[in-house]
């Protein structure tokens, strides 16, 4: 009966210590996908994107793309075709680099008329969250903070167990 405890703990801490490390995938809209007249300001404000995270695009191919562009494409709603545009209806996008990222739709008017237009600032991989300089928020940090203390209360009860 003890082992089978004991089994349950190290589960447990196993798969918490997973979750924490692994690279979090970030569905763009949630279950709105990426569509006409979303707020995506909203929607990543409340939100921490690291190196390492995905971006999931999700639309009917043929009705939207997903192009990458820098600050003045994302202001003026233009895409240069150089950076390579998105079309398949589940466009997996990996952060690979701290910064800035943007991203909006070329098709039609979407971007300058349906804010069709995304905005995120990806934070450099750190195990600890450490104090940035860009504004994150701070559930993000509260999560991570949960995380941890989750952590260290299983590793004590392991402890209480094997004594
Ligand atoms: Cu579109």
């Amino acid at each position: 009966m003890a082992t089978s405890r004991l089994k349950i703990v190290f589960m447990a801490t196993f798969l918490v210590l997973a979750a924490s490390i692994s690279a979090k995938e970030h569905i763009v809209g949630d279950e709105k996908g990426w569509t006409l007249d979303f707020d995506y300001q909203t929607w990543a404000k409340d939100k921490v994107f690291f190196v390492g995270d995905t971006l999931v695009f999700n639309y009917a191919a043929g009705t939207h793309t997903v192009a990458k562009v820098n600050g003045t494409g994302f202001q003026q709603c233009i895409t240069s075709a150089s950076n390579g545009i998105l079309t398949s209806g589940h466009d997996v996008v990996s952060l690979q680099t701290p910064g800035r990222k943007w991203y909006i739709c070329g098709v039609g008017k979407h971007c300058e008329s349906r804010n069709m237009k995304l905005v995120i600032t990806v934070l450099p991989q750190t195990s600890a969250p450490a104090p940035t300089p860009i504004a994150t928020s701070t559930s993000g940090k509260l999560e991570v903070q949960i995380i941890y203390g989750f952590v260290v209360a299983l590793f004590g009860s392991l402890l209480l167990l094997l004594v």
